[in-house]
């Protein structure tokens, strides 16, 4: 069934605005289905949550500016293999290892920087699931709400 396909957690992080409808374009070619989007700007709180691990390394705080700095788009990606693909779309963290290794990913075409490099997506399914929860408010707390919404981020 549909349902037991796998699926993954992307956002087209802030700073990459631009780059949205090739992004969007590149993931269509790629037969990975777009089951949610929305356009949010991300709260601390849920920033903090998303990126637990790495609270307390040298870059977090630079990570934490960049995440909640401006609106990006949020999307749960469909497919079979979609954790693996998506993340070889993306390519490496770093931009110059993927303009390296990847030429055509997203980073090597779209990151500025390692912290501005442009997309995330989850490393595994069980992060997917962490992640899509956290953001969508499947875990039953808080979700990130769209900036459609009249009501403040929580
Ligand atoms: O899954 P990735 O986004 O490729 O990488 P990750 O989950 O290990 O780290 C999340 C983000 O944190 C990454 O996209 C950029 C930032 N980051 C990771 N490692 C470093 C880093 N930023 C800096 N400045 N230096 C790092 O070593």
């Amino acid at each position: 069934a549909f349902d037991s396909v796998e699926r993954t957690y992307a956002m087209i992080k802030p700073g990459t605005f631009e780059h949205v409808p090739s992004i969007i374009s590149r993931i269509e070619e790629s037969g990975l289905v777009i089951h949610r989007l929305k356009s949010a700007r991300m709260s601390e709180e849920i920033a903090g949550r998303l990126y637990k691990e790495h609270d307390g390394k040298s870059f977090y705080p630079n990570l934490m500016k960049m995440i909640t700095s401006e609106p990006m788009c949020v999307m749960e990606l469909r497919g079979e293999g979609c954790v693996k693909r998506w993340r070889d779309l993306m390519g490496p963290t770093n931009p110059e290892t993927a303009k390296r290794e990847n030429p055509r990913s997203l980073r090597a075409l779209y990151a500025k920087n390692i912290t501005y490099n442009a997309v995330h997506g989850s490393d595994s399914s069980s992060s997917a699931e962490r992640e899509l929860g956290i953001v969508f408010g499947d875990d039953g707390k808080c979700p990130l709400r769209s900036t459609a919404s009249a009501t403040p981020f929580c």
